[in-house]
């Protein structure tokens, strides 16, 4: 019988970026295939959530742009936190404009992204000239983002092609957000993801982690509001880790 997807260990070594290879890594350590979307104004709840769910994750992804009191301290202290429990931190950013800009937003103003995040989230609206001449560092990865979770969401199959081509030329991309299979070369994060709810109020919607594996292909998914919006954050992440992880196992 044919193999329904290909394993972490096979996609690593088809991943060049290190990056890529880490999160990979963490994931086979750590039987854990959650990255948790923070979306919290206070560092005191992002740090006391992390603190809760820090065993069970390969990812942290944030907002910094949403964070009343963003400060280097609590910077350090998070990446401390993320090497000790050993997870990534990926920000959410979404750059969408050209390079020069692109490349402005990721290195100054309050947030320097590049001085921390290990992974950050670009449009391609602005097409493949966008994401060169960024100057991040070596260890930093792009994430593209091909097709969004929402309803009425603009991209097309052509521009989702176009986003995915892109992404598997450009060595700085380490995967992409869409809510298809894609290349085996590219890392695949599935936003939009809750038990039993399938869609909220503001037009996002969501999927089983099952569906995420078995219909879409994906590597990762990404959780919110089903985690740190529960009684208990820690049992949500264990109960979604272990979703996650069951439903890869289930595709090899
Ligand atoms: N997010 C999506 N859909 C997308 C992309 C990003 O929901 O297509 I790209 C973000 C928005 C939010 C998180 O930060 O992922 C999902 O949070 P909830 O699980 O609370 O909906």
């Amino acid at each position: 019988i044919q193999n329904k997807r290909i394993s972490y260990e096979e996609k690593k070594e088809k991943i060049s970026h290190p990056i890529g290879k880490k999160l990979i890594d963490i994931t086979l350590k750590k039987k854990t295939n959650l990255i948790v979307s923070a979306d919290l104004i206070d560092t005191k709840n992002i740090l006391k959530l992390v603190n809760l769910i820090g065993d069970r994750i390969c990812g942290l992804k944030l907002h910094v742009d949403i964070i009343n009191d963003f400060s280097y301290s609590f910077i350090n202290y998070l990446k401390k936190i993320s090497e000790e429990k050993n997870f990534l931190l990926l920000e959410d950013r979404k750059l969408g404009d050209v390079s020069s800009t692109n490349s402005l937003q990721l290195h100054y103003g309050i947030h320097k992204i590049s001085s921390w995040a290990d992974i950050v989230t670009v449009h391609l609206l602005a097409g493949s000239m966008s994401i060169q001449n960024l100057n991040i560092p070596s260890n930093m990865g792009l994430i593209t983002i091909s097709e969004m979770s929402s309803y009425g969401k603009l991209s097309n199959d052509n521009y989702i092609r176009k986003v995915l081509n892109i992404s598997l030329k450009n060595p700085e991309v380490i995967g992409t957000v869409a809510q298809r299979k894609v290349d085996d070369r590219l890392l695949l994060f599935t936003p939009g993801i809750h038990f039993y709810k399938k869609e909220n109020n503001v037009g996002n919607r969501y999927i089983h982690p099952i569906q995420a594996f078995k219909e879409k292909g994906s590597d990762f998914i990404i959780v919110g509001k089903a985690i740190f919006l529960s009684e208990n954050p820690k049992m949500m992440a264990e109960e979604y880790r272990n979703a996650g992880w069951k439903a890869y196992e289930n595709e090899l």
